[in-house]
């Protein structure tokens, strides 16, 4: 038996994290057994990387040592933790995975996407999640989310969020672009709409994604 590999992707503020709980909890209730995991990080020494990632204290990586870095922190991620759990049947929902980096490294930073595909297969034999959702959103709004759920937080991470409007509208065109051309993995999810009729849009391809595996 073998499981399911769901990711979250889309800019900042487009409520990624809040739908993850939300699908979490609706498969535990129907007796699934479901991971929650995110990215950079999800495992002990992945999220030592993200520290490096997220807190530069005043130094700065390359681009290339940035994009090994969420390399090595995913091939950790997916061999310690993602396809075991998926040997054993249960559902993987991750926030973020590769299409973060395609997005932001490349569409948003201006790494040739070529590189990222070929460390795709280099360092993680072109493995690739079942279902990814792209929750799109108007930038202004997906920022002014996200600050908001910074401050009630109390975040003290620093790192990404303090880009300017050009470079998230470029995000979001590699995020719609990458799944335009990936239609067999990708489903695109207007995040203007309300948390519930959000939940339920997701709740309902993922249900029609287990009934035709
Ligand atoms: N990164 C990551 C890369 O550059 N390359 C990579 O390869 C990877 C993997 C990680 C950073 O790392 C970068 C990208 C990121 O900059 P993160 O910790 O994953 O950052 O944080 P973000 O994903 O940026 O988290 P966000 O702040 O964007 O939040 P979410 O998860 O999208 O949104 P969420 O659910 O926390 O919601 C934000 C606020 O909006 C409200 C929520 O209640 C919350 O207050 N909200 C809604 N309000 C109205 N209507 C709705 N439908 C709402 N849904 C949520």
């Amino acid at each position: 038996m073998t499981g399911l590999f769901i990711t979250l992707e889309g800019g900042e503020g487009t409520g990624k994290t809040t739908q993850i709980k939300l699908l979490a909890e609706k498969l535990q209730d129907s007796g699934h057994e479901t991971v929650i995991t995110r990215e950079p990080g999800g495992t002990d020494e992945a999220e030592k990387i993200r520290e490096l990632l997220v807190r530069r204290d005043g130094g700065d990586w390359t681009p290339m040592a940035e994009i090994l870095l969420f390399f090595a922190a995913r091939n950790m991620h997916i061999e310690t933790l993602i396809k075991p759990a998926l040997a054993e049947g249960k559902i993987v929902i991750c926030d973020r995975f590769t299409d973060s980096t395609r997005a932001y490294q490349s569409y948003g930073h201006g790494m040739e996407l070529d590189i990222i595909e070929s460390l795709v297969q280099l360092s993680l034999g072109g493995f690739e999640p079942d279902l990814t959702f792209m929750l799109d959103l108007d930038v202004e709004i997906g920022l002014e989310r996200a600050g908001k759920r910074l401050s009630d937080n109390g975040s003290n991470e620093d790192r990404f969020e303090q880009l300017d409007t050009g470079f998230h509208e470029r995000l979001r065109q590699g995020f719609l672009e990458i799944a335009q051309r990936n239609p067999e993995r990708c489903v695109i999810v207007e995040a203007s709409q309300t948390i519930e009729e959000i939940a339920e849009e997701i709740e309902r391809a993922v249900q029609e994604r287990m009934s035709n595996v």
